[in-house]
C-alpha cells in the first residue's frame, strides 16, 4: 500500500518513473493498492483506489483518527510494538478522544472512507506513508501531523522494512569500509559558544529546530553514530521571529542579514512585513549572494553575483542521512565576475579570524580533503562523482538492539517533546484562520485557500526569466477554482482573479476545474514577473502575483514545537479584477 500524503511525486521530485513503477507492482502479484490524501483531485488522486478529499489544514485530525481504528480493531503490529516501541498504553488512552466519527466532522471525509483506509493501510503486509514534508507542515499542526504518520508506522511495523519507512544510518556514506567525511562535520557546530546558542531568535519558544532540539538529538546521535547531527536542515530561527526582531529591535537588534540562495521576499510568509523589515533602517546591512536581480536583491545593499551550477564543482552529502556523495567537477570557469560561494563564505571567515577552520582556498581543495577521508582524489570523483556506499539493508534495529531514541525504541509517546516542555502525544489543533476558529472572518472570507502546490516547470520562485522552454509552458500564475464556485462569481476559465484574504489580495488566471472542492481555491506560490518594473515598490510585481502576500505568519498561531506558519488553510475570497460586463 502506497500513501501519497499531500504530495505529488510526478510533479516534486521529477519522479517520472513513478507511474511506470507503480503500475508494474500493480500487474505483478503485490498488487499494492494507492491511497491519496488531497484537497485537490490530481492525477494521483484519479488513479488512486482511495482518495481523501481532505479539509485543508486538518491532516492530524486524520492522522489520529486512523490511529484510533488501528488500536481499537486491533489491526496493529502486536510484536513490533510490544518489542520495539515506547509508551502504546499512553497512546491507546489518548486516541479514544480522536473517533472517525468526530474526524470526519473535521476533515470532510465520510466517516467510512476514514474506516476503509485505515484498515487498508493497516492490513498490508507492505506499506509506505510518503509525506516528504511540505503540504502539511506549512500549516501550525505540522508537528503533530508528522508525529502521528511516524506513529502509524510503527504501529504497523513498516519500519526498516522493505516497502515501508527506510531508516537511513546516521553517520552518514561509507566508501570502501572508510567513513567519508559528510557536510555536516565541515559544520562545526560543537564550536559555537554557549551564549551564542541562547541568542538564537525563537530558540526560547519553537525549541525543536533549534539548539534546544539539536542538543538533545545530537547527544544521541553522536553516543549512536559517532558524529554530530546535521545542523543544515535542524537549526532554523523562523522566518516570522526574525523579521519581528529586525523591525522591533526585541530581543536585540538585528543589524545585518545575508540572503544567500534565498528569496525571502518571496519565499517568507507576510510579504508586506518582511518588505518592512529588509528596507527598515534598523537593517544596516543587507547582502544578497544571487544569480540574477530577484525583488529581494533590489533591496539589498550589496548584490554579489554568484557562481552558477555549471560554473562550479560540487560535493555533497545532502542531509547526512543517505548512503551517498554527490558531485562533480565544474563544466566552465566562471563567466564575469561571478565567484563560487565557497569564496565568500571562506573569505569572511578569514576576516573574522577563523582562519584556522579554513585552510581549503578553493572549493576544489576543500572536496580534495574530504575525498581523502576515503582515499581518492578529485580526478578520480570526477570520473565516479555518484558514489553509493552501501546496499540496504533491513531491520538494523534487531542487530543494533534498538533505535536511536532517549529509550532506544520507538516513541510513539515522545520523550524528547516532553523534555522540551511540548505535548508527547498528537494532538489536533483547528487551524488559527477557519470557519470554526474565526467565524467572523469567514463571514468575508468564506473560502478556504491553499497555496504553493509545485507545478512544472517552475522551482519556487526561480526560472520565470528563462523563456525558451520554461516561462512559455507557463506564463501565467494559475489559481484553481471550482466551476460552481466561480460561474456564482461570474469568473470564466481564463479570467484574471483577485485572490483576497485579511493580509491583502493579488492576481492570478482561473483555471475552472471539478477537481477542486467548492470551498477551496489553490494558488501557486514564487510568481514575479522579471520582465516588469524593478524599481521600489514595484519590485517586478511582487505585491501583485505572490502568494505569501496572503499568509498567515503571527508566531503566536506557529507551530508551537517548529515555529511553521501557515501556508495552507487560510480564509479567502475571490472575485474578477475588471467587473462582469
Ligand atoms: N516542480 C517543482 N518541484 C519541486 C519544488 C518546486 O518548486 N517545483 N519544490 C521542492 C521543495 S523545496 C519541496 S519542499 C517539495 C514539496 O513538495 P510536496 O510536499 O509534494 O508539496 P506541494 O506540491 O506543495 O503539495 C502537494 C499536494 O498537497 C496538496 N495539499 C495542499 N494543502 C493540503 C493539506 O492541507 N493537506 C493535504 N493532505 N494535502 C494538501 C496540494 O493540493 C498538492 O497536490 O517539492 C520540491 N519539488
Ligand atoms: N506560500 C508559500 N510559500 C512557500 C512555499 C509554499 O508552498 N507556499 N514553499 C516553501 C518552501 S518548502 C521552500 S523550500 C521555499 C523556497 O524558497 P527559496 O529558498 O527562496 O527558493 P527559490 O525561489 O528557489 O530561491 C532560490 C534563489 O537562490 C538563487 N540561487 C540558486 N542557486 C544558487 C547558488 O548556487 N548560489 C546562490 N548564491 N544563489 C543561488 C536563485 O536564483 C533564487 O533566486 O519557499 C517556501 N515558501
Ligand atoms: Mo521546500
Amino acid at each position: 500500500c502506497l500513501v501519497l500524503w499531500g504530495t505529488r511525486p510526478t510533479v516534486e521530485r521529477e519522479y517520472s518513473g513513478f507511474w511506470q513503477t507503480f503500475r508494474a507492482r500493480q500487474r505483478g502479484r503485490s498488487k499494492p493498492k494507492l491511497i491519496v490524501i488531497d484537497p485537490r483531485l490530481t492525477e494521483e488522486a484519479r488513479y488512486a483506489d482511495l482518495w481523501l478529499k481532505i479539509r485543508p489544514g486538518t491532516d492530524s485530525a486524520l492522522a489520529l483518527a486512523w490511529i484510533h481504528v488501528i488500536v481499537e480493531e486491533e489491526l496493529y503490529d502486536k510484536d513490533f510494538v510490544e518489542t520495539w516501541c515506547y509508551g502504546f498504553d499512553e497512546l491507546k488512552a489518548h486516541v479514544e478522544q480522536y473517533p472517525p466519527e468526530k474526524a470526519s466532522k473535521i476533515t470532510w471525509i465520510p466517516e467510512d472512507l476514514i474506516i476503509a483506509s485505515a484498515r487498508v493501510y493497516a492490513a498490508a503486509k507492505h506499506a509506505c506513508i510518503h509525506a516528504p514534508e511540505v503540504a502539511v507542515d506549512q500549516t501550525t499542526n505540522f508537528s503533530s501531523c508528522e508525529h502521528a504518520r511516524m506513529i502509524l508506522r510503527a504501529l504497523t511495523g513498516n519500519i526498516d522494512v522493505k516497502g515501508g519507512h527506510y531508516c537511513y544510518p546516521g553517520a552518514g556514506p561509507v566508501v570502501d569500509g572508510k567513513l567519508f567525511l559528510q557536510d555536516s562535520a565541515l559544520e562545526l557546530a560543537d564550536n559555537v559558544p554557549a551564549e551564542a546558542r541562547k541568542k538564537q531568535l525563537g530558540a526560547d519558544r519553537f525549541k525543536l529546530m533549534t539548539w534546544p532540539g539539536w542538543e538533545l538529538l545530537n547527544a544521541i546521535h553522536e553516543q549512536w553514530w559517532g558524529v554530530s547531527y546535521p545542523m543544515v536542515y535542524t537549526l532554523i530561527a523562523p522566518a516570522p521571529v526574525v523579521i519581528r526582531a529586525i523591525l522591533t529591535g526585541k530581543p536585540y537588534p538585528v543589524k545585518a542579514l545575508i540572503t544567500w540562495f534565498s528569496n525571502p521576499m518571496l519565499w517568507a510568509p507576510n510579504t508586506k512585513l518582511v518588505y518592512k523589515a529588509l528596507k527598515s533602517q534598523n537593517l544596516a546591512l543587507h547582502v544578497v549572494l544571487e544569480y540574477f536581480m530577484t525583488p529581494t536583491a533590489c533591496l539589498a545593499d550589496y548584490v554579489l553575483p554568484a557562481a552558477s551550477w555549471l560554473e562550479r564543482p560540487l560535493c555533497s552529502t545532502v542531509t547526512g542521512h543517505r548512503p551517498f556523495v554527490m558531485g562533480g567537477a565544474r563544466a566552465i570557469k566562471p563567466l564575469g565576475e561571478r565567484r563560487v560561494d565557497y569564496e565568500f563564505w571562506r573569505g569572511l571567515g578569514v576576516r573574522l579570524g577563523q582562519e584556522e577552520h579554513w585552510p581549503w582556498k578553493t572549493y576544489e581543495e576543500l572536496i580534495a580533503h574530504r575525498l581523502n577521508s576515503v582515499g581518492l582524489t578529485y580526478d578520480e570523483f570526477c570520473k565516479r562523482p555518484w558514489i553509493v556506499s552501501e546496499q540496504k539493508k533491513y531491520r538494523k534495529y534487531v542487530i543494533s538492539g534498538g533505535f536511536p531514541t532517549p529509550t532506544g525504541k520507538v516513541e510513539l509517546y515522545s520523550t524528547i517533546f516532553e523534555k522540551l516542555g511540548y505535548d508527547p502525544l498528537p494532538r489536533y489543533k483547528e487551524p488559527p484562520e477557519s470557519h470554526f476558529s474565526t467565524p467572523d472572518v469567514a463571514k468575508e472570507y468564506p473560502l478556504i485557500l491553499i497555496t504553493g502546490a509545485r507545478f512544472k516547470p517552475m522551482y519556487h520562485s526561480e526560472f520565470r526569466q528563462v523563456g525558451t522552454g520554461l516561462r512559455e509552458m507557463h506564463p501565467d500564475p494559475i489559481a484553481e477554482i471550482n466551476t460552481t464556485t466561480a460561474l456564482r462569481r461570474g469568473i470564466r476559465d481564463g479570467d484574471w482573479i483577485w485572490i483576497e484574504t485579511k493580509r491583502g489580495r493579488i492576481k492570478h488566471k482561473a483555471r475552472l476545474s471539478e477537481g477542486i472542492d467548492r470551498r477551496v481555491v489553490s494558488i501557486q506560490h514564487g510568481w514575479w514577473l522579471p520582465e516588469e518594473n524593478p524599481e521600489d515598490p514595484i519590485l517586478y510585481g511582487v505585491f501583485e502575483y505572490n502568494a505569501n502576500v496572503l499568509t498567515l505568519d503571527d508566531p503566536e498561531v506557529c507551530d508551537a514545537v517548529t515555529g511553521n506558519w501557515c501556508n495552507r488553510g487560510l480564509l479567502c475570497n475571490v472575485y474578477r479584477v475588471n467587473k462582469p460586463a
